[in-house]
């Protein structure tokens, strides 16, 4: 009987530390590949690890003082269009855009679609956002799932463990808005310069640029929720 007793708390206890990942269906369609096959075609198969989606909510430069700029690439799109962006501080819901894709596949690496965003255009931590749609009409969602219809998680989080891109993370959003088929390869952005908010597993070194941030001036209509936008 103790015997049973010790094995139960042990169990518990083991549940409690276990991570916080976001089920996702990984599973290859007969017209677009799974996430782990876009990652595993961009970076290598065993070169890139989950982040715990408990630390991919809010983002942060990676120096310590919260200086620096983050570089950002499209990677591959599974949507008609898609603008991505951020917001800034934890709970301002003002998005501001950072470049659109629009089409189907992996992005052309000769022309390839980048931002890079100034520490002194965020406060920390910030969050990242995607707008799925045309023009006003779409779904907009946010990094921390907290600010999501429902509290959806839309985003989950890689990060390159080898190769030339090692640091770097890679988000992959999701656009069903009750999170639709699950697939997480709706948009997959590569991201440099910044640090989830947790232990990351690799130090980033972050790459000198300097590009002005643009606006795409969009309207925005979403599925944010209410509450925090009041
Ligand atoms: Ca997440
Ligand atoms: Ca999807």
């Amino acid at each position: 009987m103790k015997k049973v007793l010790v094995l139960l708390v042990l169990v518990a206890v083991a549940s409690t530390a276990m991570a916080d990942m976001t089920p996702l269906n990984s599973q290859n369609k007969f017209f677009e590949p799974g996430i782990y096959n876009v990652l595993d075609r961009l970076y290598g198969k065993d070169n890139y690890t989950r982040v715990d989606d408990a630390f991919d909510n809010l983002w942060n430069y990676n120096n310590a003082e919260g200086i620096g700029s983050a570089q950002f690439e499209a990677k591959f799109s599974a949507v008609g269009a898609a603008t991505f962006g951020f917001f800034s501080g934890t709970e301002s819901m003002k998005f501001n855009p950072l470049f659109s894709v629009a089409g189907f596949g992996y992005a052309n690496p000769y022309k390839p679609i980048t931002a890079v965003l100034d520490s002194d255009k965020t406060e920390d931590p910030f969050r990242f956002g995607v707008f799925f749609g045309f023009g006003r009409l779409g779904n907009l969602y946010s990094s921390d799932a907290e600010q999501n219809f429902f509290d959806l998680d839309h985003m989950v989080t890689f990060q390159i463990t080898k190769g030339k891109d090692a640091g770097a993370y890679v988000l992959a959003w999701e656009d069903g808005r009750c999170l639709g088929d699950r697939d997480y390869q709706d948009l997959v952005i590569q991201v440099n310069g910044v640090t989830s908010n947790g232990p990351p597993s690799v130090i980033v070194v972050p790459a000198p640029a300097a590009v002005a941030l643009g606006s795409l001036g969009l309207g925005l209509v979403g599925w944010l929720r209410r509450g925090r936008v009041l």
